[in-house]
């Protein structure tokens, strides 16, 4: 059992008692919960709600930034703490697979919310905002908009970039903050409530790592300028999870480049969920929205209701047929369960 202080530690770190049913269905009394702040190559830094602890990695066992673990415990001469298990995750953010053949990977796990960083000195624009909307949705978090940089902009150009994006948030907040001059973090410190996990996405120098050192109260991460061409500098580079002080819990990200939204599904329909609402008006169930009779998305373009922009890039995810990579990954990794349940009861029976 964790001593007191170690479960009030524990807590603050989002532990409860999901979480520690999943721990027990472990069966094994050694095992203690650790929560993964940083992940390197074959190794990886966990809090254990008093310390954090050095644990290498096993290549067999995907961990991320965000996981629950069970550990065993272990002094530096017993080579230190060893990973028994990733706990079962609730939300998983991931990026997609990228064109040179790499799996999707798992960018942060049990966030609660994801903040989606868009910098109005260099607006992400709208159909890049929905692809990060779409896969905040899919990770079952919460998405929520915040144009960061508000004082790098004439007051008027900041309105309409905020409007083009409430247009697209569809339900997500849209919220409108400067770390330099501090307006809007009113808006933010609302969320960061004790156990509950934040994790900040976009581009690189859209300014997560400023608005962390912001709501942390000290400078805990690098930040670094934005070069010339906007692309920004990739100042940070590994994913990190932050315990605040005050309570609440931030994962601060390295910018994204060229995000895919194949096979983003149940996401697509939540940010666009204005249209598919739109399109239930539709006289026919099955109109495909190509100048079909009756069709109330060509009636809502008609008198301006709808963006032909956002119409074609929501039919456009819509058609996209889900990852052949992750159905082939998903595919690949139910097949080895398969095989090793089969020789688990193979083995079973031979002592029978
Ligand atoms: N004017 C202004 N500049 C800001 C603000 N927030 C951040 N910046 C500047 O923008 C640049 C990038 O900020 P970072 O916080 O490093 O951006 P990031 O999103 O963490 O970038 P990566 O780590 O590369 O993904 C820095 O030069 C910051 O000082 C802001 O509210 N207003
Ligand atoms: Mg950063
Ligand atoms: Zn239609």
């Amino acid at each position: 059992m964790p001593t007191n202080s170690a479960s009030s530690g524990l807590l603050a770190l989002g532990w409860d008692g999901e979480w520690a049913a999943a721990l027990a269905a472990l069966g094994d009394p050694t095992v203690v919960p650790a929560r993964v702040s940083r992940v390197d190559r074959g190794m990886c830094t966990v809090m254990t709600g008093t310390a954090d602890v050095r644990v290498a990695t096993q290549r067999s066992m995907e961990v991320a930034v965000g996981d629950w673990l069970g550990i065993v415990p272990g002094s530096a001469t017993e080579g230190g703490a060893r990973i028994v298990a990733v706990l079962p995750r609730r939300c998983v953010f991931r990026r997609q697979a990228t064109t040179n053949g790499a799996l999707p990977q798992v960018v942060a796990a049990n966030i609660d919310t994801v903040l989606v960083c868009d910098a109005l000195d260099g607006p992400l624009g709208p159909r890049h905002l929905e692809r990060f909307l779409a896969l905040a949705w899919q990770s079952g978090a919460t998405p929520i908009v915040v144009m960061t940089k508000s004082d790098a902009v004439p007051a008027a150009e900041a309105a309409d970039a905020v409007r083009a994006a409430q247009a697209v948030a569809a339900e997500a907040r849209v919220l409108v903050v400067s770390s330099a001059t501090g307006e809007g973090i009113g808006d933010v410190a609302p969320l960061l409530v004790p156990g509950r996990t934040i994790a900040l996405l976009g581009l690189s120098g859209a300014g997560k790592s400023t608005l962390v050192n912001l709501l942390a109260g000290s400078q805990i991460l690098a930040t670094g300028a934005v070069r010339k061409d906007g692309s920004g500098r990739h100042t940070t580079t590994h994913r990190e999870l932050v315990l605040l002080g005050g309570g609440g819990i931030l994962i601060d990200t390295p910018g994204m480049r060229a995000l895919s939204v194949l096979g983003a599904g149940d996401g697509v329909e939540q940010a666009f969920s204005d249209i598919e609402l739109l399109a239930r008006g539709c006289r026919y169930s099955d109109c495909t929205h190509a100048g079909e009779h009756g069709c109330a998305l060509a009636a809502a373009l008609a008198d301006g209701r709808l963006e032909r922009g956002r119409m074609e890039s929501w039919q456009r995810l819509t058609a996209e047929p889900a990852s052949t990579e992750l159905a082939d990954a998903r595919r690949d990794v139910a097949a080895r369960k398969r095989r090793k349940a089969a020789k688990v009861a193979d083995r079973r029976a031979a002592r029978t």
